[in-house]
């Protein structure tokens, strides 16, 4: 059994599997060896060679328990007939979308578009390097998704008022759904054994309307994900309700963010927990690393727990430092059983 389906299956407590959001990217040089070839971001995600290269270079480097295929939450978009753009010192810049249009688009462009995405994850699960290991597969969260295709750019630089049209955003959610079904659906047919879907802008929706734009349209990809016989992980950033989500949504692991308190969380989430730790540990020195990274491995020492940060490695992090995390895991994986 590969080791994240050892936690997510069999609750198993003695080993902490280890992978990291964002692990095959901009801190890595021989990516941005790649990147700096490659302008158009949506065009390299599109190319099967390189992403199947770029998805296993984490690994060449580190013993690291599970590969994320490398693609982005706005592929989807992209295969919504919605134009993306990566623009420098800006983020994603979408184009204009035409509701009516999104409503009428077919399933079968939208798997067209898609299939060099199902066809490198085929690509990643051949190669010997993965074998024994988790591939994981992703979405963004119904809510993230269309916070992007709306607001058409990161919430980071402004946040457009039509997100506050309820029943627009509701409507679109169930439309979006669908869509996110297809690419989980298609993701899991090419070698893709987990399912993660990152709600990284959860934290943006008010109380009163968590149920319809975060917990229902989630709930139902879960049940999905579940139904094709895959566990799925949620990661819904910055939500002030842990437990609350956990208990409506029923994933199979629950990722942490890293203003949660790991004490805390254990005494009320019984279902497997993911991650915490605040990437920025990383740009510190290794003793700090060491103190930071045993501490949340001590905590959840006898609980089922995934080793991940509390978001994704960032660019500027030093590639020997996240060597040396892979090591301070997998030297506490080690241990003695505890009787
Ligand atoms: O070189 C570059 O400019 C590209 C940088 C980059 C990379 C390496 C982007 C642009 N996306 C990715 C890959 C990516 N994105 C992966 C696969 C690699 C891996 O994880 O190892 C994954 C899982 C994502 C997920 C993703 N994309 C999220 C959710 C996770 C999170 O960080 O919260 C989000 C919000 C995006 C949108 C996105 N993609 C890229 C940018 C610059 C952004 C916008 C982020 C923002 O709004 O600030």
């Amino acid at each position: 059994m590969s080791p994240l389906k050892k936690v997510i299956r069999k609750k198993d407590k003695l080993i902490k599997p280890i992978w990291l959001m964002r692990q095959a990217g901009r801190y890595l040089p021989e990516f941005r060896n790649i990147r700096e070839k490659n302008p158009n971001f949506i065009e390299l995600c599109l190319d099967e060679k390189k992403v199947k290269e770029i998805t296993l270079q984490p690994l060449k480097r580190y013993n690291l328990d599970a590969a994320i295929i490398f693609s982005d939450i706005l592929i989807v978009p992209y295969g919504l007939g919605q134009s993306v753009n990566f623009v420098k010192n800006f983020g994603p810049k979408l184009g204009l979308l035409d509701l009516k249009e999104v409503k009428n688009y077919s399933f079968r462009s939208f798997r067209k578009k898609l299939e060099p995405v199902y066809k490198s994850i085929k690509f990643v699960r051949e190669d010997k390097i993965i074998k024994g290991k988790d591939l994981i597969g992703f979405i963004g969260g119904p809510w993230t998704t269309l916070v992007y295709m709306l607001n058409q750019c990161s919430p980071k630089n402004k946040l457009k008022k039509i997100l506050s049209d309820k029943n627009l955003v509701i409507d679109m959610m169930k439309c979006i759904n669908n869509f996110l079904e297809i690419h989980i659906k298609n993701q899991i047919k090419s070698g893709a054994n987990v399912i993660q879907i990152f709600d990284s802008w959860a934290g943006l929706v008010k109380e009163k309307n968590l149920e319809n734009f975060i917990y229902g349209p989630t709930k139902r990809l879960v049940k999905f994900t579940q139904s094709l016989n895959t566990p799925c992980i949620c990661f819904p950033r910055n939500i002030r309700n842990y437990d609350e989500y956990v208990k409506l949504v029923k994933p199979d692991v629950i990722s942490i963010d890293y203003n949660i308190d790991p004490k805390k969380i254990i005494k009320n989430i019984k279902i497997p927990i993911q991650g915490g730790m605040n990437p920025s540990v990383l740009l510190t020195d290794k003793k700090n690393l060491e103190k930071v990274t045993n501490n949340y491995l001590n905590i959840f020492e006898n609980f089922p727990y995934i080793f991940n940060l509390g978001h994704g490695v960032l660019p500027q992090t030093d590639p020997n430092m996240v060597e040396h995390l892979i090591k301070i895991v997998k030297k506490f994986n080690e241990r003695s059983p505890k009787n």
